[in-house]
This record gives structure tokens, sequence and C-alpha cells, in this order.
């Protein structure tokens, strides 16, 4: 892991992927989908998929959900369970309420919070395929109010026995019962246009690989999206009071996601610097997953030397990272100055996979750089509002001609003659038209 000063460092993070050919793919299965249903949803399953489904076998049983408890450790369920409970704690906080609020004239405005009524969610397979993501996406709808909730999961995650048994019980554990074995682009089509089987969806959110992503931008406006979610990003500042074994076990635990993860240290120390340049070394050569965590590391990795907290912290805050960890003395002193950061862990205790599994905050976060402007998922996202204006006559009286001078002046006399035929019933009639 090089060592380099911060300002001799680029801190822009551009990770844009997505060919013209996987672009245009992409395009042709959605298209299909939407046309074909359920026929171009199984053709493209065995053709990327290698399974031959009929449509009566697209939803996973109940008894298939239940022989998944048999398949996973007692140990697991109470885990995955355990977990659930904290995360719908935390986001049971988030929870908004419908408001009204009468004036003095009578009327009445406010906004009223519905949940969506249909959600999809996409479990990939392969490399990604995690639990504890189910619980991430799952928990914030259910807790919204969100009525429907279905999930998406390639036919065999799990290889020849079908659908990965972790996924099903993370998905039976947060309370999912309508779950459908399909995968990639097709799958995402099927959510947003819906097939003979499987109903269409308001939001599709969960994250996949490039032709899921793809599909996703491809179906926006239709549904809506959760954002594209990037490698996996952990941004750590420390000072020498830190332990540089923690520090490079946090680094490696997300380099190990992906080989296009990032992990960033920034120390005010070059002595720490080199301890935890040492330890990344040791430890990446007796990690399982030496490979993925050494090219990230090597590819993305570094350690940045400033001269100040402070100096740290501005390094931090243009860098917006996915994860931050602050390991110095006294981190509190110091959160009032980070301004961009998607999840804040402080103090040397609060490692990364704490939050990933089980503390109760989201691990869905924004990644390059997009904590700047966009925040972990949380209710929020499985909501929307609709506003709501009760005029009484005072109030219409009283601000009629206002209005219709607002309209006269854009050039739209049927505004403001759908104001003025009420003042004239009124007897109070509007300026001539
Ligand atoms: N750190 C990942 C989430 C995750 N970690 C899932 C383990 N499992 C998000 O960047
Ligand atoms: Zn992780």
């Amino acid at each position: 892991m090089r060592i380099v000063a911060a300002e001799d460092y680029d801190l822009r993070r551009e990770v844009e992927y997505g060919s013209p050919e996987q672009n245009e793919a992409v395009k042709q299965i959605v298209a299909a989908v939407k046309q074909e249903g359920d026929v171009g949803l199984l053709r493209y399953t065995e053709e990327f998929d290698r399974t031959k489904l009929e449509a009566g076998a697209l939803r996973v049983t109940q008894e298939e959900l239940q022989a998944a408890y048999e398949r996973v450790e007692p140990s697991f369920v109470s885990a995955i369970s355990a977990a659930a409970t904290n995360i719908r704690a935390f986001h049971a906080r988030q929870k908004r309420n419908s408001w009204m609020d009468v004036q003095p004239d009578g009327s009445l405005l406010g906004q009223i919070i519905r949940p969506l009524n249909r959600v999809g969610v996409y479990v990939p397979g392969g490399k990604a395929s995690y639990p504890s993501s189910v619980l991430m996406n799952v928990i914030p709808a259910q807790v919204a109010g969100v009525p429907e909730i279905v999930m998406v999961t390639p036919p065999a995650t799990g290889g020849q026995e079908g659908i990965d048994p972790y996924i099903l019980v993370a998905a039976a554990e947060a309370g999912v019962t309508e779950i459908y074995r399909v995968g990639g682009a097709q799958a995402i089509a099927a959510l947003a246009y819906g097939t003979e089987s499987i109903n269409p969806v308001d939001k599709i959110c969960g994250p996949g690989n490039i032709y899921v992503a793809l599909a996703k931008r491809e179906v926006y406006g239709v549904v809506d999206i959760d954002s594209i979610a990037g490698p996996s990003e952990i941004a750590i500042l420390a000072d020498d009071s830190a332990d540089p074994a923690y520090v490079a076990a946090d680094l490696l635990s997300q380099a190990e996601h992906d080989e296009m993860a990032s992990a960033i240290l920034v120390t005010t120390s070059p002595d720490f610097a080199k301890a935890c340049q040492g330890e990344v070394e040791r430890q990446l050569s007796e990690l399982p997953r030496k490979d993925i965590a050494g090219a990230s590391i090597e590819n993305y990795g570094v350690i940045l030397l400033v001269n100040s907290i402070e100096e740290g912290i501005d390094v931090i805050n243009r860098l917006a990272p996915e994860h931050f960890e602050l390991i110095v003395e006294n981190p509190m002193g110091y959160l009032g100055m980070i301004q961009n950061a998607g999840a804040i862990f402080l103090g040397p205790y609060s490692s990364e996979p704490v939050g990933d599994y089980f503390a109760g905050p989201n691990h869905i976060i924004p990644t390059n750089g997009t904590a700047r402007f966009s925040s972990p998922v949380d209710v929020d996202d499985f909501i929307k509002k609709s506003s709501l204006i009760y005029y009484s006559k005072e109030a219409l009286l009283e601000n009629g001609e206002t209005i219709m001078e607002l309209a006269r002046k854009e050039g739209l006399e049927g505004h403001a003659r759908a104001i003025e035929i009420r003042l004239r019933k009124e007897g109070k009639a509007g300026t001539s038209n």
C-alpha cells in the first residue's frame, strides 16, 4: 500500500462502467421481456442462467422456504434474526407522520405520507450475494409500511441445490414470502413491466452485476430505482493513538469485497503509516480472499499523510467516502466538521463490519463521492408524499386577486378565470378579463 502526501494525491474517483455492447444487450432483453412476458423471461433464464423452467415453477414455494431452514445452522437463524431486530429498531426511528396545519382563515395545508404499494428487491448471485443485504433492503420497506415486497434472485445461487438457503432464510426472517427464481436484466424487466407470473412493482432496489445495473437504469421512470451502487469504499482517519492492526483489518474488510473496492488511510503520523502498511501486508497474506483484497489494495489502496486532523477531515470531506472510520483521540470532538460521509464510525470499537451486519443503520450507502448529496437507504426511500390543499372560501376571497395576477403575468388566462369565476359568484368580481 503506497504512502503519499495528501496534497499530491488526486482525490477524485470515477468508476464508470457499462460498454455500449452491454447497454445494447440490456435494452434488447428489457424490450423482449416487456413484449413477451413470461415467454421472454423463461427464454433468457434458460440462456443466461442455464435453467429451464416452466412459468409455474418461477415462484419459490412455502415448502422450499421451510426446507431452507433445514439446510442452515440454527446459529445462523439466531444471528440473522438478532441483526433484523436491530435493523428494524433503527429504521423505526425514521418513520414520518403525515401532517396538516390549519391556517387562521380556516384553510388547511399538509402532506400525506403513504408507503409505496409494491417493491421488488433484487438479490444477486455470485460473490456479492449477501443475506445481510436482504435485510437492509427489505426492512426499511417494511417499516415504511409497504404491503407487498417481492424478491427475485437467480435460480442457482446455491449451485445444483437451487437458490442459496441462507438467502431464503434471510428473506423469510425479514418476512418476505413472494420470491421468484429469476435474475439478470430479464428479472428487472419483469419487475418493471410485469409478466403473466410476476405483477409489476413501483420500485426496484438491491445490488446486482453490470447487466442488472444497466437494466435498472433502463426501466427508471417506469418504476423508481435505488441508486446504482459502486464498489465498496472505506476511508479511515487515524492518529497514532490507534492500533495499526485494527486499522489494517478494517481496510481489508472492505478491500475483500471487490477488486475495485477502495481502502484509504489518512493519518498525521508517518510512523503510524509505516506500521499500518506492514500490517496490511501481513494480514493480507493470511486472508482467504487475498486475491480480491490484494488487487483492491494494489489498485485503489493508499495511505495519505496530512499535517493535522483538521486537514485529514478536509481530505475526507473531499473524498465523501461511503464508510468513514475516525480513530483518533476524542473522535466526538470532530463530528461537527464532517460534512461528507455516508456512514461515520467513531472510535476503535466501531469496526465497519459492526455496521455492515448488526448495529442497525443501513449498509446500503452512497459510493463514488455521492455522499456529497445523497444518503444511506432508509424508510424515506419507500414512501411517497401527497400535498394536501383545502382552501376555505375566506382564503380564496382573500387571495384570489393575487393568484389571478400571477396567472395573467404568465399569459394563462384560463387559470385566472378559474379563480375569477368563484370570486364573481361570491360577489367579489376580479379585475375584468
Ligand atoms: N460493506 C458492504 C455491505 C456488506 N458487507 C454486506 C458485508 N456484507 C457495503 O459497502
Ligand atoms: Zn462490507
